[in-house]
C-alpha cells in the first residue's frame, strides 16, 4: 500500500489525495501537524524527504517521493489526467510551475498565517504582505479561465488538480473570489467531477 505522510488541512497534501482518489489508488495516511513540526525528522526521516515536509509519499516498494506536483506527475502519467500531446503536457506543467512559484507561496501562506499560525501582529503583517502576490495569481487565473472550461485541453488535468488545492480555500487566507466568476465557475466544475473528494473528507 502507498503511504502518504499527510496533513489533512494542507492543500499540498489534498492535491495528492484528490488524484489518488480519482484514480482509485488505495493509500494509507500518517497524519502530521502543520503547526508542531518537531517530530518531522523522526517520523518522515531525511532519507525519505530531506525537506521534511508533507506531502511525502512512500511507494509500495519503499521508494520515497516528495513535492506534491512531482507526486501528481508520477501517478498521473499515462492516465486521463495528462494530455498525450507534448505541447498540452507542457502547458499543464506551465500551470503547475505557476502554482508553486506564483500562487502557493502567497495564497497558501496567507491562509496558514491566518488560520493556523499564532495570532500575532507579526503574523498578520506577514499575511497582509502575501495579499498582492496572491491577488496577482488569482487575476492571472481569471484571465486565462475566461472562456475556458479547464486550464488546459478543455478537460480536467493535473494542472487543475494542482491549482484547485489552494484556490478553493483562498477565502480562508482573506482572498475574495466574488468578482472572479471564471475562477468560481472552474472551481464548481472541478468539484462536480465524478470521483471528487473534499479537503476534509
Ligand atoms: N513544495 C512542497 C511544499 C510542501 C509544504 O509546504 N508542506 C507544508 C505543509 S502544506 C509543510 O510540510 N510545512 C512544514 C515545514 O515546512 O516544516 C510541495 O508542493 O509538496
Amino acid at each position: 500500500l502507498v503511504l502518504l505522510y499527510n496533513s489533512q488541512v494542507s492543500g499540498n497534501c489534498y492535491k495528492v489525495r484528490l488524484l489518488l482518489t480519482h484514480l482509485g489508488v488505495p493509500f494509507e495516511t500518517h497524519e502530521l501537524s502543520v503547526v508542531d513540526r518537531s517530530n518531522r525528522a523522526d517520523v518522515i526521516g531525511a532519507d525519505a524527504n530531506p525537506a521534511l515536509r508533507v506531502p511525502t509519499l512512500i511507494l509500495d516498494d519503499g521508494r520515497p517521493l516528495a513535492e506534491s506536483n512531482a507526486i501528481l506527475w508520477y501517478f498521473g502519467r499515462g492516465t486521463r489526467f495528462v494530455p498525450e500531446d507534448i505541447y498540452e503536457q507542457a502547458q499543464m506543467l506551465q500551470w503547475m510551475f505557476f502554482e508553486q512559484y506564483d500562487h502557493e507561496p502567497y495564497v497558501a501562506v496567507a491562509r496558514f498565517l491566518r488560520g493556523w499560525a499564532p495570532k500575532t501582529p507579526e503574523n498578520e503583517a506577514l499575511a497582509e504582505s502575501k495579499m498582492a502576490g496572491g491577488n496577482r495569481a488569482l487575476d492571472a487565473m481569471e484571465r486565462h479561465l475566461t472562456g475556458r472550461t479547464y486550464l488546459v485541453a478543455d478537460r480536467l488535468t493535473l494542472a487543475d488538480i494542482s491549482l484547485y488545492g489552494y484556490t478553493h480555500v483562498a477565502h480562508e487566507g482573506g482572498f475574495e473570489l466574488s468578482a472572479r466568476s471564471a475562477v468560481r465557475g472552474w472551481l464548481d466544475r472541478v468539484a462536480a467531477e465524478p470521483g471528487h473528494v473534499a479537503i476534509d473528507a
